[in-house]
């Protein structure tokens, strides 16, 4: 009787699929670098969006199960205009989404990528997400056919053309900045890096991971994936991290040691704010 319902009891029954182009889509927007709302008015513009930072489209089934994670310390109004712009973006796309915002907690040295590990972690904990995204809070997309799903074989890099690069690559492995891969892909590449303690280096140790996985880099256009970056300066506790060649020298020899199968942490406290998930997490400190 109930095969083939995905609608859950009391919905209109078995909806249509959405289309494969969202027709909600506009192209090139102009972005604010700042959001001119507080968090309370962000929700209030943002009516479907439910408890924990989740939607999903309200009159078609959606194709994509899409998990946003951000590694997080200390950038309030980046992540209220991150907000203010990322949840009209996504709902644009026609897509099932949520937004997990992942806190160091502490003063220990900042470290993107094991956040980013936690984040698929406990995003995947939750969900069967389809595709989870590596984004950091400072960047915001410029144009929505830039859009927020995974390829099934191989990782994307979705920040190609960021404002501050001029708009193009600013070397040809670059993986920072949005990325997206499968929960697939991440088990095959042992995840990410946990001995990156301070500024630069993880994410070209995660393009290498791709690469000795067996697995490339996919890309949008430069013409789709331009992003304006938020300006700030180097943050405190991100100090550039002076080990970083050393251990990208090593990459080919321990990622598949070093990852998602050595990844220990505490988790604080898990919030479902209005807008996004709140996961403070302890992940100690270099050693
Ligand atoms: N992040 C925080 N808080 C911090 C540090 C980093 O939230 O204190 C997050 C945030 O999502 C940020 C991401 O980690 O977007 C990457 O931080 P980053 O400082 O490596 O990169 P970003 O592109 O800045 O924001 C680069 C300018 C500093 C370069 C200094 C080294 N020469
Ligand atoms: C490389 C860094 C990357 C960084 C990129 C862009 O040199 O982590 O620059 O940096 N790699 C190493 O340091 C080994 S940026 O211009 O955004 O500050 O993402």
């Amino acid at each position: 009787l109930l095969s083939g319902h995905t609608g859950a009891p009391g919905n209109t029954p078995q909806q249509r699929e959405c289309p494969q182009l969202s027709p909600l889509l506009v192209g090139p927007v102009s972005v604010r670098l700042s959001s001119p709302l507080s968090l309370e008015e962000i929700r209030e513009k943002n009516p479907s969006v439910s408890l924990g930072g989740r939607y999903r489209p309200p009159d078609c089934e959606p194709r994509h199960h899409t998990a946003i994670v951000v590694p997080y310390r200390n950038r309030p109004a980046h992540l209220r205009a991150l907000l203010y712009h990322l949840h009209p973006f996504l709902q644009r796309q026609q897509l099932h989404y949520g937004i997990y915002v992942v806190h160091q907690a502490g003063n220990s040295t900042f470290n993107r990528a094991k956040l980013l590990n936690v984040g698929v972690r406990e995003a995947l904990r939750e969900e069967e997400w389809s595709c989870i995204f590596l984004h950091d809070v400072d960047l915001l997309p410029e144009n929505d056919h830039n859009t927020y799903t995974c390829h099934p074989q191989h990782p994307t890099h979705l920040s190609v053309a960021m404002d501050k690069f001029r708009y193009r690559l600013p070397y040809s492995q670059y993986f920072g900045g949005v990325s997206a891969i499968t929960p697939d892909q991440y088990l095959r590449m042992n995840g990410f890096p946990n001995q990156y303690w301070g500024w630069g280096g993880e994410d070209d140790d995660i393009a290498a991971r791709v690469r000795l996985s067996g697995m490339k880099i996919v890309r949008p256009s430069v013409a789709v994936g331009h992003y304006k970056m938020i300006k700030h300066r180097g943050d405190k506790g991100n100090e550039e991290n002076p080990r970083r060649f050393d251990l990208l020298m090593r990459t080919r020899r321990n990622w598949r040691a070093d990852g998602l199968n050595s990844l220990t942490y505490e988790l604080l406290s898990k919030q479902l704010e209005p807008l996004y998930t709140n996961l403070s997490v302890d992940i100690g400190d270099d050693p």
